[in-house]
């Protein structure tokens, strides 16, 4: 007894050597990186025991501390290194057959070889974790994180050694009601470490995170603001863009920040159509000694704005020939993640004769908007602000603010984004309004340069006539709302209806569709064939052209994805089939319906 008590005196004293939270890096793919993908060890703990002791407390020597037996007696409960693996970044539900429908605590764990470099930093970096992580590190906690799509990173300098490291995660993805999402959505709680996970070297201080874009109004502008990772003053900044002949030396200011507006004369603009990027580098000085930090980006430039019931990019109107996309793999499901999987899934979109994406219900991984960059794909990005949230929780607002923070950080220097969306069909109320508006005042303070909107809701029709009455209307720039007839609501119906959008904004159908089993042929009127959604893409696609300033759709949905509401044996097995791909890829009748009409609107 006595020696265990040496020995968690002795934990405990290393337990206070905590590590900080610290600020999102920007454009962490093109940073001093080694990755931690790969195999880790896996343990699932139904009841958290590696955590919680037998009444509920909070154990100073759980799992994380990855302990091992030091005399034959000794009783240790678990062991890492005899646990199964699974490669990361992916989700376990499809991983492990057992953990299909699996919601709670599962464990990951790795080792890894490090050598720190003298003077530096490193920062641990998650991608994404579904749902809630607890990070350890060489059993010290470095920090917790809460929301499923989003990045973070630790600085983990003083919890790192050279030589052999490990790194251990608490993931846990149980559902509840004041999450963000909550507790009923339509897709799969795929649960795990879905993201890349790297260590990024760094000096001292070093570049945190930037923003360079083309001023809103003036195309012949651009500003640019850097903040460093430490309130330091006097440090130099070089931004240059080569192709532009633009070399701008920057003093930091006493909080570490830099920012400048600069003329430019001949600039080819980002467009779908020509997708240009110009290479830009921002290095700290003094370089050449190890105090140096330097960014390499690739950045666009163009303008988004509305005009009345317009949408403009570059200044011209333009329709959003657009089609919404779940993150999962394009065949066979599971999350998503990495070039390929984007490459494929936005290919299919340009098959479409697409030129815009709804990336729905949560901010996708990185590659996916960088690579909808590189394809001359605009973006809608949006949280997980879907159905009825705990519109009254301190907490679920704390949450879904960050939420909104972190996705404008990560990609705010890609210019193929132009909407932030901040919700998806909430229920009209008081309480609503006052915690969305709070959320479009954050996006447009955080980011002037780009539009946002929400995915709205028309409440019943009567006598055919739709009117859209939403109190957020005043709050977003672009009015959008999903719309099922033909699929919620009769089919022939789609011919009678009126559309009313009493707003001087422009309008984007951000959803509409039906579902059908690929494969499954019959009449037009015989729901789950290809038929049926073909005649319902026919009918709507009809309608939509009657709809007053219509900017824009994104039908739902590209491809098959899975979600526990979809039971019907035989149809749905756990997959909701409003996709015009099949969950294998396979091309439905009605994508070419939709292909046909977006011909016509290019
Ligand atoms: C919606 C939701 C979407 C669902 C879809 C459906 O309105 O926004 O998340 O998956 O309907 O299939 O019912």
């Amino acid at each position: 007894m006595r020696r265990l008590t040496s020995i968690l005196v002795l934990l405990t004293a290393v337990m206070t050597v905590q590590a900080e939270d610290t600020p999102l890096i920007g454009n962490v793919l093109n940073r001093q990186t080694t990755s931690l993908n790969g195999d880790w060890h896996y343990l699932v703990d139904v009841q958290e025991c590696g955590y919680y002791g037998y009444r509920r407390e909070k154990l100073s020597y759980g799992f994380f501390r990855n302990a091992k037996p030091q005399q034959p007696e000794d009783l240790i409960e678990y062991d890492f290194d005899k646990a199964e693996t699974m490669p990361i970044p992916s989700d376990w539900n499809t991983r492990d057959q057992r953990l299909f429908f699996y919601e709670g605590t599962v464990w990951f764990h790795r080792s890894f070889n490090y050598q720190p470099k003298a003077g530096h930093r490193t920062l641990l970096y998650f991608g994404a974790v579904n749902y809630e992580a607890i990070v350890f590190v060489n059993g010290q906690e470095a920090g917790r994180h809460v929301g499923g799509f989003t990045p973070f990173n630790y600085d983990v300098t003083n919890l790192l050694k050279a030589g052999e490291n490990f790194v251990t995660v608490k993931v846990d993805n149980k559902r509840s009601c004041e999450n963000v999402p909550t507790l009923i959505f339509d897709w799969w709680n795929y649960g795990g470490i879905t993201r890349d996970v790297l260590l990024v070297d760094v000096p001292q201080t070093y570049i945190g995170n930037y923003s360079l874009q083309l001023d809103r109004r003036n195309p012949k502008q651009l500003n640019f603001s850097l903040q460093l990772s430490a309130k330091e003053a006097n440090r130099q900044v070089t931004l240059s863009i080569p192709e532009l002949k633009i070399r701008q030396m920057l003093t930091t200011d006493a909080n570490g920040h830099v920012s400048t507006s600069l003329k430019v004369r001949k600039l080819q603009l980002w467009s779908p159509e020509v997708p240009k990027r110009y290479g830009v580098s921002l290095t700290l000085g003094p370089t050449d000694s190890d105090a140096s930090d330097m960014v390499s980006d690739s950045i666009g430039f163009r303008t988004i704005e509305t005009r009345g019931k317009q949408l403009l990019l570059n200044g011209q109107p333009i329709f959003l020939r657009g089609i919404s996309i779940h993150e999962e793999k394009p065949n066979g499901g599971g999350r998503a993640n990495g070039p390929e999987d984007a490459h494929t899934l936005l290919s299919w979109a340009k098959e479409l004769g697409c030129n815009f994406v709804r990336l729905a219900h949560y901010p996708h991984n990185e590659y996916m908007v960088r690579e909808a960059e590189r394809m001359g794909l605009m973006v809608w990005s949006e949280i997980p602000v879907y159905w009825t949230i705990a519109w009254t929780d301190d907490d679920t607002f704390a949450n879904a603010s960050r939420q909104l923070n972190d996705m404008i950080r990560r990609d705010q220097n890609r210019c193929n984004v132009i909407i932030w969306s901040i919700a998806n069909e909430t229920p009209h109320g008081k309480e609503r309004d006052t915690f969305l508006s709070r959320l479009s005042r954050q996006a447009h303070d955080t980011d002037s340069t780009r539009l946002v909107s929400m995915a709205m809701e028309v409440l019943a029709a009567s006598n055919y006539h739709n009117k859209l009455q939403d109190n957020m209307n005043e709050y977003v720039d672009v009015i959008s709302f999903n719309q099922y007839i033909g699929w919620y609501r009769d089919v022939k119906d789609a011919a009678k209806m009126t559309w009313e959008i009493p707003y001087d904004k422009p309008v984007i159908v951000s959803e509409f569709g039906g579902g059908a089993k690929y494969g499954l042929h019959g009449a037009k009127n015989q729901r789950w064939t290809e038929e049926f959604q073909e005649n319902l893409y026919r009918e709507n696609t009809a309608m939509l052209d009657k709809i007053d300033g219509l900017a824009g759709t994104t039908p739902w949905i590209l491809k098959d994805f899975r979600s526990p509401r979809r039971l019907l044996t035989g149809v749905q097995d756990y997959y909701n089939r409003k996709g015009l791909f099949s969950d294998q890829g396979q091309k439905k009748k009605a994508f070419y319906v939709l292909k046909e009409w977006y011909e016509g609107k290019k």
